[in-house]
């Protein structure tokens, strides 16, 4: 009798273990277009799109490698509308008793699977450097875990950068030279784009009608769908971004909401890139004297490192890790979040652009989306979920230690040392914002004064008692006691005012 062998969106690898451990002759994979994932969160409409039409590309990649392939498009009158179901169906139809599987990345998944009315056996992801193990070996132990420790253990294990055992150029991390201002005009070479084909229409017409009313757009659509479009998109950053990619890493552009970015997250996530091939390829510009050190190490050090170990702390922290809240905040995300309508420019841009795209960089989600919301003390599990909506690359395995963790620190301190905040400051350092914005960043209070400045104060002092005696936010905390005593009461005033503002519903 044949298995079933399971692929789901993000698993559109040819290297799976799923798929290692089937024989083709004998056993039938099985692909699904489902509601439970399209509506467990209302995902952007551009992620389920680029999804479907991958999702679909590799199932005729598969079939055309000598594998029988069920697959189940959305519209099916017979689907069942969720993962297990559609296994039960084909389960009926073909006579398997078992599935094989490769690990989602999400517990909700995994508990689904693990309850499915045909017995599925669970094999390891094995598309990533870490296993699960080795990260629990790792952080076995340790007083606090810290990315950089995780990061040079897996230059050694990987020998990316390394001479012998010695860093390339002599230090692990040259993030220090990651840091410019964009000088004016800065714009950036951009993604490889892609023409829909054939498949991406029908499946666009798909999404459109169907969830054409969500948040989103679904306009100018340019992903890469399949494998070798994901191997261009990868050719094309080495080539033309990845040079610039160091530099201007933190720098952000009204208009330009790429710069020298990857944009392959969307990719690796989804399993049309690996880790290795994509390193090895920016290794191997700086071998070639094509990009500089700075660059190429910060690459790869997102991937081996950041990406590798927020892997560990969401398998290794557990199901509940989305609930934390270690601050108690519990604002709701204003509306704005969803339609862009604020004066805040800055705001404005990153969300406009991730409306638009379903893409923003690392520091618009971390210092501006994400800044806010921790000054602003909103509900970390409904800024989590906001997240895990509005981008194409995001699951919840990677996704929620970046925000439950790192943007929010509801986890307490466990993917961060201290909370990622700042004043308008470093938003006028590193874009061009403030200076569209009808708030004043030189203000700190009274009329016009940037709600990132006063909201700054409000967090450090509403949560002293927390991080007044940590080490790193000392200097912080000496420059809010050095202010008089009536400037403090009237930055905490005007901060009060503001989330009076939010609460109400009113503009900012
Ligand atoms: P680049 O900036 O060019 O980086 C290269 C690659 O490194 C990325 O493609 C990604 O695979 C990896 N990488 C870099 N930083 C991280 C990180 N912190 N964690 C994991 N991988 C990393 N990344 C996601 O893949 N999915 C998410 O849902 C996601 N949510 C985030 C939420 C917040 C609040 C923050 C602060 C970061 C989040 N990140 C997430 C990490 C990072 O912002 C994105 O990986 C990156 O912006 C993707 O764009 P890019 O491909 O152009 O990456
Ligand atoms: C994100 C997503 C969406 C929108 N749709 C599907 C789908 O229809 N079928 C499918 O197999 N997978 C989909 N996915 C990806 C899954 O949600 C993902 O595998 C889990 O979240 C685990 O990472
Ligand atoms: Fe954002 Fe403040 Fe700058 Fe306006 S002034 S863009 S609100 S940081």
């Amino acid at each position: 009798t044949p298995r079933l062998i399971l692929v789901l969106g993000d698993q559109l690898s040819d290297d799976l273990s799923a798929l290692r451990q089937g024989d083709p002759d004998r056993d039938v994979v099985v692909m699904a277009e489902v509601q439970a994932e399209t509506d467990y969160v209302p995902h952007h409409p551009k992620k389920i799109a680029f999804l479907f039409a991958a999702m679909r590309k590799h199932a005729a990649h598969l079939r055309a490698a000598g594998w029988t392939v069920r697959y189940t498009t959305l519209d099916d009158p017979e689907n069942t509308q969720s993962i297990p179901g559609e296994l039960l169906r084909a389960a009926d139809a073909t006579g398997a008793t078992e599935v094989i599987a490769t690990e989602p990345g999400e517990f909700r998944l995994i508990s689904a699977l693990e309850d499915a009315p045909v017995p599925v056996s669970l094999l390891p992801d094995d598309r990533f450097l870490a296993s699960h193990a080795e990260f629990e070996d790792w952080a076995e132990g340790r007083k606090e875990l810290r990315m950089e420790w995780f990061y040079r253990d897996m230059r050694r294990k990987t020998g990316l950068l390394m001479e012998g055992d010695k860093p390339v150029g002599g230090k692990w991390n040259y993030d220090a030279e990651n840091r410019k201002s964009p000088p004016k005009g800065l714009s950036g070479p951009g993604p490889l784009r892609f023409e829909p084909d054939e498949t991406v229409q029908e499946v666009l017409a798909l999404v459109r009608e169907r969830f054409g009313n969500r948040y989103g757009s679904l306009d100018d659509f340019w992903f890469a769908t399949d494998r070798n479009g994901a191997l261009e998109a990868l050719e094309h950053f080495v080539a033309h971004s990845l040079p610039g990619f160091g530099d201007y890493q933190d720098a952000m552009v009204t208009g330009q909401p790429f710069l020298y970015h990857a944009l392959l997250g969307l990719y690796l996530n989804a399993g049309l890139l690996g880790w290795r091939e994509t390193c090895e390829a920016a290794e191997a510009a700086y071998e070639a004297g094509d990009a500089p050190l700075n660059a190429v190490e910060g690459f790869i050090r997102q991937i081996i490192g950041w990406r590798e170990y927020i892997r560990g702390i969401y398998f290794r922290e557990g199901p509940d890790y989305v609930t934390r809240n270690a601050l108690g905040a519990t604002r709701d995300l204003p509306e704005f979040y969803w339609t862009a309508d604020t004066d805040m420019r800055c705001l404005r841009e990153c969300i406009s652009t991730t409306m638009a795209e379903a893409y923003a960089h690392h520091i618009q989600r971390l210092m501006v989306t994400g800044n806010f919301a921790l000054l602003a003390g909103l509900d970390p599990h409904q800024v989590h979920e906001w997240y895990l909506v509005v981008y194409a690359d995001a699951y919840e395995w990677v996704e929620s230690p970046n925000v439950i963790g790192m943007s929010q620190f509801a986890d307490g301190g466990i993917v961060g040392s201290k909370p990622y905040v700042s004043g308008g400051n470093y938003i006028n350092k590193m874009s061009d914002y403030c200076k569209h914005c009808d708030y004043a960043v030189s203000k700190k209070t009274g009329e016009g004064a940037c709600p990132f400045n006063l909201l700054y104060w409000h967090f450090l002092n509403r949560h002293r008692e927390r991080f007044g005696s940590n080490p790193r936010m000392a200097q912080m905390y000496r420059t809010w006691d050095r202010m008089d005593e009536a400037r403090r009461k009237t930055v905490i005033a005007e901060g009060d005012a503001i989330l009076a503002r939010l609460d109400a519903g009113a503009r900012l």
